[in-house]
């Protein structure tokens, strides 16, 4: 099917849609420049999140991961939302059920007006505290010194993020997978699709009839699996699609 028709038909499946979820990964912030986490772009290529992003790494070297986190909150702290951020906060207000579930630690979304979101991996703009267990909200860059100390007990601060090997918040998890569940069109936009739990949430949409569509440049290992896959940035295909829905509304 040429691409403007698929995008008509899906434009169309959007707008008859009643509940829709959409699963967000790196790839939909790479476009504001925020460096994805795998392939060939991948940022955080130096250091990656497998060596970085983990509990033991911080036990070993708390200094150099927060570091690390430091140098990415100056990143993020210096860009924008990007247009494929800015539709999906639009569909929120206009389609009647909507959510967004993210992998991203980088509040794009709500920034760019989303309510809506699951932050599943957590936010690089909370810290808590390794003693207390207490998360403040925390937007300094640079975050001054490091590594950082609760203002309550004096233990090490962490970033308020899940690293491989700990687990997901269970309450926003199991809302994760209810929505997932329950939608009948799920959108899963700039994700490798290879971190566990994350990854399994389209298998739950499909196993519930819903329909998948994937937006990302590569294919990944849910590909085969989809009903409509656009191979392009998200910033570009988004814009086109809600241009295509504003034409049924
Ligand atoms: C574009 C684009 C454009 C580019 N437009 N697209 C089952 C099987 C095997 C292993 C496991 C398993 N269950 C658990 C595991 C272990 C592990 C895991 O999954 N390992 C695999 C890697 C093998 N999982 C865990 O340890 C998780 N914990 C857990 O499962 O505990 C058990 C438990 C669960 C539930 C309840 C109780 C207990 C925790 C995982 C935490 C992941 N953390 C990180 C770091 C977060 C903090 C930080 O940012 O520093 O999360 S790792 C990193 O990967 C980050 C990301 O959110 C995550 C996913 O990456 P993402 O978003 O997919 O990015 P990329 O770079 O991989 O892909 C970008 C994509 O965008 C590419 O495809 C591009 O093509 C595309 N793209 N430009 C659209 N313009």
């Amino acid at each position: 099917m040429p691409q403007d028709e698929r995008i008509k038909k899906l434009a169309s499946l959007l707008h008859n849609a009643e509940k829709i979820t959409v699963l967000t990964g790196a790839g939909i912030s790479a476009e504001s420049g925020i460096p994805t986490f795998r392939g060939a772009e991948g940022l955080w290529r130096r250091h990656r999140a497998e060596q970085l992003a983990t509990p033991a790494a911080f036990e070993k070297d708390p200094r150099l991961v927060w570091e690390w986190y430091d140098w990415r909150r100056g990143i993020i702290g210096s860009k924008q939302p990007n247009p494929g951020h800015r539709v999906l906060a639009g569909w929120e207000k206009r389609r009647p059920s909507f959510c967004i579930i993210t992998q991203n630690i980088d509040g794009f979304h709500r920034r760019a007006g989303s309510e809506n979101v699951f932050e599943l991996h957590g936010n690089i703009w909370k810290v808590r505290c390794t003693n207390e267990g207490t998360v403040f909200d925390n937007n300094d860059t640079p975050i001054g010194t490091i590594p950082p100390l609760c203002p309550d007990c004096g233990a090490l601060l962490r970033p308020h993020v899940v690293w491989f090997g700990e687990s997901l918040d269970m309450g926003i998890l199991n809302n994760a997978f209810r929505l997932s569940g329950e939608c009948d069109l799920m959108f899963i936009i700039g994700t490798s699709a290879v971190v566990q739990p994350a990854a399994s949430l389209p298998l739950a949409a499909r196993e519930a009839g819903s329909i998948l569509v994937e937006i990302n440049p590569d294919t990944t290992p849910l590909s085969p699996t989809v009903d409509y896959s656009f191979r392009e940035p998200s910033g570009e295909i988004l814009p086109r699609i809600d241009k295509a829905l504003k034409d049924l509304e």
